[in-house]
């Protein structure tokens, strides 16, 4: 199946829905027979990050390299899908121009942190509450939220199904299908 790669990049809170919604996608993708990647904190940020820090410079550098690991599996014919919190507009403005304009779909997940913190999926927001993290995103550091995202999710409105069609009918006419 021949197809445009290009990078899915899914920013949101930590418990915002990112990573389910990605991997619904990315199923949905294998069964229209393109070939993905998937980047997220478990592979990256425990192997090839694993010197930084969640500190603003840290999370820059963080997503610096993501972009331009995504802009070599984009390169390579795949479809990346990315979801990290990304908090900082100028971030993911870099990753954009990394892998040039046209392949770049921002997905904003778009979680309230008063819904983040009731689901508490790995009780980091208790622990910030508890002052035993420092600079956690959505409540002792910032998140800037898109603009002007390709596709917003609003997860407490919509269904996994939902947003993952939404994805899918999205980048469809990109894919050549
Ligand atoms: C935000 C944190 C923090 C702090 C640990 N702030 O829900 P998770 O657990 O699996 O996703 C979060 C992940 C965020 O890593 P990213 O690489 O996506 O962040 S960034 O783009 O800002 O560089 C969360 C966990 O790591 N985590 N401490 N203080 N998220």
């Amino acid at each position: 199946n021949k197809h445009n790669s290009m990078l899915l990049w899914f920013t949101g809170l930590s418990g915002s829905g990112k990573s389910t919604i990605a991997n619904k996608v990315e199923q949905e993708l294998h069964a229209l027979g393109i070939r993905t990647y998937t980047l997220d904190g478990d592979n990256v940020r425990k192997g090839m990050n694993k010197d930084l820090s969640f500190s603003p410079e840290d999370r820059s550098e963080n997503i610096r390299r993501i972009g331009e690991m995504s802009k070599l599996f984009i390169d390579a014919g795949i479809v990346v899908l990315a979801s990290f919190v990304s908090p900082y507009k100028k971030d993911r403005e870099m990753v954009k121009a990394t892998v040039k304009d046209a392949n770049f779909i921002e997905v904003y997940v778009n979680t309230s942190v008063e819904e983040c913190e009731r689901r508490d999926i790995k009780g980091l927001y208790k622990k910030a509450r508890e002052g035993k993290i420092k600079n956690l995103t959505g409540i002792s550091a910032p998140y800037e939220a898109p603009e002007n995202p390709d596709i917003e999710i609003v997860t407490e409105r919509e269904t996994i199904d939902q947003a993952t069609r939404k994805v899918i009918a999205f980048i469809e006419p990109r894919l050549g299908l």
